[in-house]
C-alpha cells in the first residue's frame, strides 16, 4: 500500500469548471453520463489528466465530442490516464456502469433498505464517477436521476430541483442543479421510497426555506426532533456566527446503513438513522442529545466545511475540527455549558489520549495517511476542536468572532488550510500567537507540572510550569508548546480573589481591566520552563487551574488531597469543581488497584465518602452535574495511568468503591431514584434530563447492592417506565447482575421492541458490553440473532464495538476476546473495509498489558495482517498496531 505525504502536496494540473452527471438508476446495472469542462491550469499545458476511479467499468471516453481511441487513454483499476489531452479548454465526457446493489463498502453510490443513496467522503465519488477526487477541485454540478418511477418515487441531490417529469416506460426524472461550487465528497444523490416532514425557517435577511427530512413513511413521526434541532441550529448560526443559510431547500434524509453518524453534503445531508430518528418511547435522552448536535454539526459544515472547504485531506481538522467546536457551543447554549464541557472533556480523555499516546498517534494535521477514512479520528476531530476552543480562550468571544468573520470573509469558495484559519484569527485580531502552530503539527498529549509557592511577606503566589510532550511515531523529539492556562486563586472561604497583576518574564503585567475585577486571567505558557508570579495576594490562596478545561493537556499540579476538596466544595469554575473531584477518584482508584494487586483488602476513604455526600444532598447544584460529579473515572481512563494496564484490577476497584458508595449512601440514593421520577410525558429539556439522569444513576448505583428490596425497586421502575431513558436505565440497571431477573428483563424488553432496529441495538449494546464473566460466549451467540446482520454498520458497532468497550472481557486472559475479534475483523473486511479498520482498533494499545496480554493479542494482529485480500484501512492500522 501507498503512504500518501502531506509535504508532497501539489496543484492539480487540471481544473473542473462544470461538471455535468446523469444517473440512470437500474436494477441490475446503474449508468454515469459525466460531462465536465476541464481547463488546465497552466495556459497551454497538456500533462496526462490523470483521473480516479474504482469499480468503475468504463463504457466511452470523449474529449470534445470524439470518442477516444486506443493509446489515447489508459484505464486501470484505481485510474483513467488521459495521455495527451488537448492544450486548451476542453469538454471531457465519459459513460460508466456501477453495481449499487454489490456495493456492501457504503462508500460512493449504494443500496440502503431498497433506496439508493451515496457516501462520497473521502474518496468516495471515484466509485461513482471518473474524477480528480481531490477537494481542491471544486466545479458547478447539475445531476439528472432517471429511475422507475413507482420502486423509486424520490429523486434528491444537491442545490435546487429545476425540472422533473414523467418518462416513458414507468420511468421519471428530476433535474437538480447546485450554483455553489463544491468539491466531489459534497456530491450525494437519494432516490427511494420516502416522504418527508415538511417545515420552513425563515433568514434573518428574509429568505424562506423549505426544510424536508426524508425517511421512509413508517419513520415519520420519529423526525420531530430532528428538525426542532435543526430549525434552532440555523437560528443559532445565525445569532453566534453571523452566518446565514444559502438556498431555498435543505433536505435531509435518514438511511439504515451508514459508516459514519452523517454526511454534510451540501443541502442534502444524509444521515445514519440513529442520528435522526427519536420518540420519548424509543431514544434515549442521550439519543436527543446527539441528534440535537449532529443535526447542528452537519448543518454548521455548511459554512464551515462546504462554503469554505480543506485544500486536501491533511486539512481536515480545518472543517471538522471547527465544526465540532461549533457544535459543543451549539448544545452548550441549548443546554448546560458545565454539564456539556465535562462530557467533552470526559470523551477526550477516554478516547482521544490513548490515541495520543499509542502507534496511531498523529498530530490534528497528520503528516501522511495510508487510506484517509482511517484519520476521522478523535484526534482530527475532538483534539481539533480543543485547538479551535483554545483561539477563543485567547482572544475571547469578540475577538474570536472577528477571526471568523475574516475567516469567511477571505476564503468564501475556496479550498484553504489550517494556516489560513490561524492567519484570519492572527489578523483579525492583530494577536502574537508565538509557536501556536505547533498544536496542528506535534502529536502527543502534553504533560504540564506545576508547583505553586506563597510569599507571605512579599504577598506573592507564584505558579512554576514546567511542560514535556512524549514522544510519538515518527516524532522522537518535540518542542514546547503553546498552552493557555486558565487560572484563579480561592480564599480561605472558597471565593475567588480578585486578581491585580502577574510578573512574567521580566515584566509585571496588570491583569484588571476597566476598573473591573478579573477573576480568571489567561497564562500564556509557551516555554519547557516558566514562572508567573501573582502580586497582592493577601493570604495563601489555593489556585483554581486549567479552569474550564482550557487546554487539552494532563496537568499534574501539587495540590494535596485536603486542596482538591476545598476546590471540590468551593470553585467557582463548576469544571474545575468536577475536575477536582475526579482527581481524588483517580487516586483512590489507584492505590486500591495497588492493594488489589497485593491481595490487600480495598478500603474506601471516608473523606472521599463524605466528599460525594456533600455533592449528593447539595440542592444549589444543577442535578446533571451532579450525576456527573457522583460518576466514577472509566477504567480505560483509570488504566492509562498505569505502568501496566491491568483490567482485572481496575474493574475489581471500581466496582468496590461504586458498591461502597451504594451501601453507605444508600438512604440518599433511594430518596434521589424517589424524588426524581418522571411524570408522565417526556419533554427534552435540560431541567428534565438532568432530573432523568440523577435518577438513574442512583438507581445504577443502588443496583450493585445484593438486596432483595433493591431488586424490586430496579424492576418496578423498569415496568412503570413511560419513556426510553427510564426503561434502559433500569434494563441496565438490572442487567448489572448475571440470573433469571436479568434474563427475564431482556427476553421483555426484546419482545418489546423487536419491530424497532434502532431499540434493539440498544439491546444488542447492553449485553455485548456487559461484564458478567465469560461473556464471549453470550456475544458469539448473539452474531446469530436473527435480528443481528453484519452489513449493517449499527449492528456491528453495537454487539462488536460494545463487546471490546467492555476491558474484562475483550482483555479475557484465556485470550478469547482477542480470537473473538480477530476472525471478526477478517470476515467483516471483506464486506466493509471501513467498518472494520474501526473495529481493528480496538487492537492498537495491546502493548499497555501484561506479557500473556500482549502475545494473543499480537498473535491475532498477526493473522489479520497476513489474511489473503487484505483492505488498506485495515492493514494500515493492524501493522501501526504492530510496528
Ligand atoms: N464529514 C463527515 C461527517 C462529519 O464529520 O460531519
Ligand atoms: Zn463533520
Amino acid at each position: 500500500p501507498k503512504e500518501i505525504f502531506l509535504k508532497d502536496y501539489k496543484l492539480p494540473d487540471y481544473y473542473f469548471d462544470t461538471v455535468d452527471l446523469s444517473f440512470f438508476l437500474g436494477e441490475e446495472k446503474t449508468t454515469v453520463s459525466a460531462k465536465i469542462s476541464v481547463v488546465p491550469r497552466v495556459d497551454g499545458g497538456a500533462a496526462p489528466l490523470v483521473l480516479d476511479g474504482v469499480d468503475l467499468k468504463l463504457i466511452s471516453v470523449k474529449i470534445n465530442g470524439n470518442e477516444l481511441k486506443e493509446g489515447e487513454f489508459q484505464v486501470g483499476p484505481r485510474h483513467l490516464i488521459l495521455t495527451s489531452p488537448p492544450s486548451g479548454n476542453f469538454i471531457l465526457e465519459t459513460v460508466t456502469e456501477i453495481l449499487p446493489h454489490k456495493n456492501t463498502s457504503l462508500e460512493g453510490l449504494y443500496k440502503s433498505s431498497g433506496n439508493f443513496c451515496t457516501q462520497c467522503e473521502a474518496e468516495g465519488f471515484r466509485k461513482i464517477t471518473f474524477y480528480q477526487d481531490r477537494p481542491d477541485i471544486m466545479a458547478k454540478y447539475t445531476c439528472r436521476i432517471e429511475a422507475n418511477k413507482s420502486l423509486y418515487p424520490v429523486l434528491l441531490s444537491n442545490g435546487n430541483l429545476i425540472e422533473q417529469g414523467d418518462l416513458e416506460g414507468g420511468n421519471h426524472f428530476a433535474l437538480w442543479e447546485d450554483p455553489f461550487k463544491k468539491p466531489c465528497y459534497l456530491f450525494a444523490l437519494v432516490a427511494g421510497q420516502l416522504e418527508s416532514r415538511d417545515d420552513t425557517f425563515t433568514t434573518c435577511s428574509g429568505r424562506k426555506v423549505a426544510l424536508k427530512i426524508w425517511t421512509p413513511p413508517q419513520d415519520l413521526p420519529k423526525t420531530e426532533h430532528a428538525m426542532y434541532s435543526l430549525k434552532a441550529a440555523m437560528k443559532w448560526d445565525e445569532d453566534v456566527f453571523g452566518r446565514e443559510y444559502d438556498l431555498d431547500i435543505f433536505n435531509i434524509v435518514s438511511v439504515p446503513d451508514f459508516n459514519m453518524g452523517a454526511m454534510e453534503n451540501k443541502s442534502l445531508n444524509i444521515f445514519n438513522s440513529k442520528l435522526v430518528l427519536a420518540s420519548p418511547e424509543t431514544a434515549t435522552d442521550a439519543d436527543y442529545a446527539a441528534i440535537l448536535g449532529v443535526i447542528g454539526h452537519e448543518y454548521f459544515h455548511n459554512w464551515t466545511g462546504n462554503r469554505v472547504t480543506c485544500r486536501d485531506w491533511f486539512q481536515l481538522s480545518l472543517k471538522e475540527g471547527l465544526t465540532v467546536f461549533r457544535d459543543q457551543e451549539f448544545s452548550s447554549d441549548m443546554g448546560s455549558r458545565t454539564v456539556k464541557r465535562i462530557g467533552d472533556v470526559s470523551k477526550l480523555r477516554t478516547y482521544q489520549f490513548p490515541q495520543d499516546a499509542g502507534p496511531m498517534a498523529h498530530p490534528v494535521r497528520p503528516h501522511s495517511y495510508i487510506k484517509m477514512d482511517n484519520f476521522y479520528t478523535v484526534t482530527v476531530y475532538e483534539k481539533g476542536a480543543e485547538v479551535v476552543r483554545m483561539y477563543k480562550t485567547l482572544l475571547g468571544s469578540q475577538g474570536f468572532r472577528k477571526g471568523t468573520d475574516l475567516y469567511f470573509e477571505r476564503h468564501d469558495g475556496q479550498a484553504v488550510t489550517c494556516e489560513d484559519f490561524f492567519a484570519a484569527m492572527r489578523d483579525a485580531n492583530d494577536a502574537d500567537f508565538a509557536n501556536f502552530l505547533l498544536w496542528y503539527s506535534q502529536a502527543g498529549t502534553p504533560i504540564v507540572k506545576v508547583t505553586s509557592s506563597y510569599n507571605a511577606e512579599a504577598r506573592t503566589f507564584s505558579l512554576k510550569f514546567s511542560q514535556t510532550v512524549p514522544p510519538t511515531p515518527g516524532q522522537p523529539v518535540k518542542e514546547p508548546m503553546f498552552i493557555p492556562v486558565a487560572a484563579g486563586l480561592l480564599d480561605s472561604s472558597g471565593k475567588d480573589m480578585p486578581l491585580s497583576s502577574i510578573y512574567h518574564d521580566g515584566k509585571l503585567e496588570s491583569v484588571a481591566c476597566c476598573g473591573q475585577p478579573v477573576y480568571t486571567t489567561v497564562l500564556r505558557v509557551t516555554k519547557g520552563e516558566e514562572e508567573f508570579t501573582f502580586s497582592d495576594v493577601p493570604e495563601k490562596p489555593i489556585p483554581s487551574l486549567l479552569r474550564g478545561y482550557s487546554a487539552p493537556i494532563r496537568l499534574q499540579s501539587d495540590l494535596t488531597d485536603d486542596d482538591l476538596f476545598f476546590l471540590l466544595a468551593h470553585d467557582s469554575d463548576e469544571f474545575n469543581r468536577w475536575e477536582a473531584g475526579q482527581i481524588l477518584a483517580r487516586k483512590l482508584m489507584l492505590s486500591q488497584v495497588a492493594n488489589f494487586q497485593k491481595s490487600s483488602p480495598l478500603v474506601l476513604d471516608p473523606q472521599f465518602v463524605h466528599g460525594i455526600k456533600c455533592i449528593l444532598l447539595d440542592s444549589s447544584l444543577d442535578k446533571e452535574f451532579i450525576a456527573k460529579a457522583i460518576t466514577l473515572p472509566g477504567e480505560g481512563e483509570v488504566m492509562d495511568l498505569m505502568e501496566v494496564a491491568d483490567p482485572d484490577a481496575v474493574h475489581a476497584v471500581r466496582k468496590f468503591i461504586r458498591k461502597q458508595l451504594a451501601s453507605q449512601l444508600k438512604h440518599e440514593f433511594l430518596n434521589l431514584v424517589k424524588e426524581n421520577r418522571s411524570s408522565e410525558k417526556y419533554v427534552f429539556d435540560h431541567t428534565n434530563m438532568a432530573r432523568r439522569t440523577l435518577k438513574n444513576t442512583a438507581l445504577g448505583y443502588l443496583a450493585s447492592l445484593e438486596d432483595e428490596e433493591i431488586t424490586e425497586l430496579v424492576l418496578h421502575e423498569y415496568k412503570t417506565a413511560t419513556n426510553m431513558t427510564d426503561q434502559f436505565s433500569a434494563l441496565a440497571a438490572i442487567a448489572q447482575k448475571p440470573g433469571k431477573a436479568r434474563d427475564d428483563a431482556l427476553a421483555d424488553f426484546y419482545n418489546q421492541w423487536q419491530h424497532d432496529y434502532l431499540v434493539v441495538n440498544k439491546w444488542f449494546a447492553l449485553q455485548s458490553s456487559s461484564d458478567i464473566p465469560g461473556n464471549v460466549e453470550n456475544v458469539h451467540k448473539l452474531l446469530s440473532h436473527q435480528a443481528f446482520d453484519i452489513k449493517n454498520p449499527n449492528k456491528v458497532y453495537s454487539l462488536i464495538g460494545g463487546f471490546c468497550a467492555s476491558p474484562v472481557n475483550f482483555h479475557a486472559k484465556d485470550g478469547s476476546g482477542y480470537k473473538f475479534l480477530g476472525e471478526i475483523v477478517v470476515q467483516l473486511d471483506k464486506l466493509n473495509p471501513q467498518v472494520a479498520s474501526r473495529m481493528v482498533s480496538a487492537f492498537s494499545r495491546w502493548k499497555r498489558y501484561d506479557e500473556t496480554r500482549q502475545n494473543l493479542a499480537k498473535a491475532q494482529l498477526e493473522k489479520i495482517v497476513s489474511a489473503n485480500g487484505l483492505s488498506e484501512n485495515v492493514y494500515e492500522i493492524a501493522s501501526k498496531s504492530l510496528a
